[in-house]
Order: C-alpha cells, then structure tokens, then sequence
C-alpha cells in the first residue's frame, strides 16, 4: 500500500546533523516528522514515507498540557499499531529546539502550538497594505521569545508601497533581514529560496491573504495548497485552514499556516529585545516594579521627555507588558480553579 509512497530522509526534513545528533531507536521504532495536526489526528514524514498516526494512550494519558502534545514540526518516534495497521502509533515526542506558541483563541488562557523545530519564522506581509507596526512587534516577539530566527517577508513587491515600509524596518530594526518577494511573477524575486534549504525549517506567518500559500507553491514548484482571492479591502479569506509541513524538492522544509486573525502573546521573554530602545531605561528607574506611567525617578519617561524614545513605541511596550502580566494573573486563577475542581472530585 506504501508502495508509492515517497520516503524523506531527516536532513531533507530539516534535521541538522552539524548541531544535534539523531537519535537511537530501538527496532520496531521509526522517528518521522509532523507534517498536519488536526483535532487529534497526524500525518508524519519521514524514512517510512507519508503515514497517518495516532497518539500511543501513555503518551496521551501523561500529557499535562496543549505543549504535551504533537504538533507540526515535531520529531516523533512511532510503532506500528497493533489494532488498525494503517495508522502508526505516535509512542514519543523528541525534545524541541525551539517553540512557536501563541495563547490559544479560546477564552481559557492556555498556549497553542503553532509550530516546533523551527529555524527561522518567516513574518509575511503584502507590499500594497500599510505596515502594522504593532502587529510586527507581536509577531517579533513571539519569534524571540521561542528562539527562532524573524524574517520580514514584503510579498506582493509587484505592487507599490514597499519603499516606505522597507526604511521604517530597517531604522527601527537593523538587524532584521526583509526579503521582497513576487508568488506571481517569474521565478526570479522569490527570494525566499534564500533561507530555504537542508537542515533547515521555515514557517511562514502573517495575515490572511498576504500570499504564504501562493509563496509555498512557488516553493514546491506546483500548486498544492489551495490560495485565496482578496477582498476588495485587501484582506483575505481564510482559504488555508490548518498548519501543514511541506518538503522542498531543494531540502528543507517550509510550513504554511492559516492566516491569523490576531497574534496574542504566550511567551513575554523575548519582549525586551524587541524594544532595545526602551529596555535599556528599565533598569534604570528607581523602583524594581516600575510601571513607567507616573512614578517618580522612572528613567523611561524621562527619556521620552527627552525626546530619546517615541511615544508610540512606549505605549505599546506597556500595552504588551500590562497583556502578559494580565496573561500570568489569568493563568493563576486557572489553574487554581482547576486544582480545586480536582480536588473536590470524590
Ligand atoms: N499581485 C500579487 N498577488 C499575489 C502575490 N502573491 C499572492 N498573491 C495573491 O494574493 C491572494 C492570496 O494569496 P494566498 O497565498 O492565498 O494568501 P495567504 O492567505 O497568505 O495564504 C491570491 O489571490 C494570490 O494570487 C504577489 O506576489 N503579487
Ligand atoms: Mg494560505
Ligand atoms: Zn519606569
């Protein structure tokens, strides 16, 4: 039945030899790769070709949490499964080297996985829609936070507008790579190839409608993943709906994820490397927990009454502070609650 079924070696998944040994399995046991996660359900990559799998109970019945979990990007190891035989038995999750989470949409503050093993987070926007300055902040934070690598991707550079934004981007953030690419036009400009390639992971995020899955085609050399129209006020339809994993005939994989609506912070930790300008104040004010609002001796505010620091970047560094402290508070009652509900089980 597998017959026609291609096999990917790891390097060509994205393993990287040159920093992280592969491991050594028992016989029985394959380690493949999470291409799709949907409401329970894998498909995985790897040495045994593309397989449907399933989560061994052990592994189910320990997990504590969403990040227990696989998700797409993750190396697993897998048995055959001794009921159906169609679908392989998912018995570990090998440890991440890095971790894309976002708090989930859902009311309760949990995390959600948007993906694992990921190098480099490719930050997507379209060249004719204005650039989302807090927005980009949320999404780079989410990127430093988890240890990935941002990239700015401006598609759509067939379309005007992008001049502007590229010089916004490259005062604010010097170091951050922008890449302008085309999905529609020649295959020069998709210059995307460049930080595709073996040993490498590539997820590619943003709005709807700004052409990820257009620029995964591109990728892949055909159309595979479905792309959508954009409406008339330039937004788009949610036409990719579930986070998928793709190997490119160059090495290296890229994942595709659908558009999101809005990024909310999980992970706070990589906040201060986003607002350098800012952070390097904070340490500066006189007491430990300032809220740089209207404390006396807060060197933050007064370096904007200086003029060293901008009013809109302050503002929304003490928006994103005053959301992850809200966040942590949130998480608190939840899990307290959740204790006593277990608690008072009989
Ligand atoms: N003009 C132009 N249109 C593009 C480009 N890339 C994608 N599109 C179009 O933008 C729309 C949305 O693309 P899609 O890949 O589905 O966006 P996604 O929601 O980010 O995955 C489609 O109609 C694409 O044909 C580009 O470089 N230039
Ligand atoms: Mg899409
Ligand atoms: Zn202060």
């Amino acid at each position: 039945m597998d017959n026609f079924s291609p096999v990917w070696s790891a390097i060509e998944l994205g393993w990287n030899f040159s920093q992280k040994k592969f491991p050594e399995i028992d016989s029985g046991y394959s380690v493949s790769r999470v291409s799709v996660e949907h409401r329970g359900a894998y498909e995985i990559m790897g040495e045994t070709g593309q397989r449907e799998a399933a989560l061994d109970t052990r592994l189910r019945d320990s997990a504590l949490s969403q990040l227990d979990y696989p998700a797409v990007g993750d190396w697993v190891i897998h048995t055959k499964n001794a009921r159906h035989d169609r679908r392989v038995l998912i018995t570990e999750i090998l440890e991440r080297d890095s971790i894309i989470i976002r708090r989930s949409p859902k009311q309760e503050p949990i995390p959600q996985i948007v993906a694992t093993n990921v190098d480099i987070l490719g930050i997507v926007t379209s060249a004719d829609q204005p650039l989302d300055e807090r927005r980009l902040e949320r999404y780079l934070v989410t990127a430093f936070s988890s240890g990935v690598v941002p990239v700015l991707i401006v598609n759509k550079s067939d379309l005007k507008g992008t001049v502007q934004r590229a010089n916004y981007v490259r005062t604010q953030y010097p170091e951050l790579e922008v890449l302008e690419t085309c999905g529609i036009h020649g295959s020069e400009g998709l210059g995307i190839q460049e930080i595709t390639g073996d040993g490498l992971t590539v997820a590619l995020t943003g709005s709807s409608g700004v052409g990820k899955s257009t620029l995964v085609n591109r990728l892949l050399g055909e159309d595979i993943v479905r792309t959508g129209e954009v409406r008339a006020d330039g937004t788009g339809r949610h036409t990719t709906v579930r986070r998928q994993m793709f190997a490119l005939d160059a090495g290296g994989v890229v994942i595709d994820t659908p558009g999101l609506r809005e990024l909310q912070l999980w992970d706070g930790s990589g906040l201060n490397l986003v607002f350098p300008e800012i952070s390097e104040f904070v340490d500066l004010c006189r007491f430990s927990d300032c809220s740089h609002n209207e404390e006396p001796g807060c060197a933050v505010l007064e370096a904007l009454s200086s003029g060293l620091i901008s009013e809109s970047r302050i503002s929304a560094y003490q928006d994103l502070s005053h959301d992850l402290k809200e966040l942590r508070t949130q998480i608190e009652i939840y899990e307290r609650s959740k204790r006593h509900r277990r608690d008072a089980r009989p």
